[in-house]
């Protein structure tokens, strides 16, 4: 019998790995004899590494967005953008053709256009909401300290906001950090007090309260508590997304450890 389906949503600053992360994960999910298929929904996608299995590419590209309306590549991907919206009926009838369990979804590069542009929220409510989880990713480069650490953590709390759909935090390219510094994010994600007292000191000049008040944000909402180290480069992590995937929507029934 065919399980229902779950719908993947891979999103992060630009860089921080989705595309090569939507290809991991599905390439992980066929070694472990599950059936998945991968979406690209970034139009300005060049040199992807996988062959997406709906691609909206197909629909929308930005080099004719940008020729058509005479606009540059930031301009155009506004355009695209919206017009990722437009065409949703067609992309979601398209990934209905497929008969598989998880629907791997690779969103724009720019994570603005995906979150803070109406396009986002209107291609997640069309597929089903009740049946997706974003996977967000934190870029090893962008989460250096302590202070970008919590920008990140603030800027996934947003993501979650604007889409309304339940979340996990994902580390990326972990196989690029080191040990010890693997280990400071790691501590630094229970939200502890090192955390606070790192960043009032490298945040000197910023207010104590407003310090105070996003700490107590991003506890208040158990932040750190989900992060999870994934490799794309060694497949380090992959299991603890699949088991994250399996509490969220059935129950952990299927959760997968050896
Ligand atoms: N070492 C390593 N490099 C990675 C990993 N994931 C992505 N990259 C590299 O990071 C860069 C950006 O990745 P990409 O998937 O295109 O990011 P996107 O813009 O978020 O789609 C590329 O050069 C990738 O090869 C990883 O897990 N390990
Ligand atoms: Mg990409």
């Amino acid at each position: 019998m065919q399980e229902e389906r779950v719908f993947l949503y891979i999103v992060g600053t630009a860089g921080s790995g989705k595309s090569t992360l939507t290809h991991a994960f599905r390439e992980w999910l066929a070694y472990k004899g599950l059936d998945a298929i991968t979406v690209n929904l970034d139009p300005g996608a060049e040199n992807l590494k996988y062959s997406p299995d709906v691609d909206i590419r197909d629909w929308v590209s930005l080099k004719e967005v940008m020729e058509e309306y005479d606009l540059g590549p930031n301009g155009a991907q506004i355009v695209c953008a919206d017009m990722i919206a437009l065409n949703i009926e067609e992309i979601k009838e398209t990934i209905n053709s497929f008969k598989t369990n998880y629907v791997v979804i690779d969103t724009p590069g720019q994570i603005e256009l995906f979150v803070f542009r109406e396009a986002g929220r209107i291609i997640t409510l069309s597929l089903d909401p009740n049946r997706s989880l974003v996977a967000f990713l934190l870029d090893p480069i962008l989460t250096k300290t302590a202070s970008d650490f919590v920008s990140q953590l603030l800027l996934s709390i947003t993501t979650r906001f604007r889409l309304n759909l339940p979340l996990i935090n994902i580390l990326s390219k972990c196989d690029l950090i080191k040990e010890d510094k693997l280990l400071e994010i790691k501590n630094w994600s229970s939200m502890d007090d090192n955390l606070y007292e790192t960043l009032l000191r490298e945040r000197a000049s910023i207010s104590r309260e407003l310090s105070e008040q996003i700490m107590h944000l991003l506890r208040h909402f158990d932040e750190g508590s989900s992060l999870i180290a994934v490799s794309s480069e060694d497949f380090t992590g992959m299991e603890d997304l699949y088991n994250a995937l399996q509490m969220c929507f059935r129950g952990g029934e299927d959760t997968l450890s050896d």
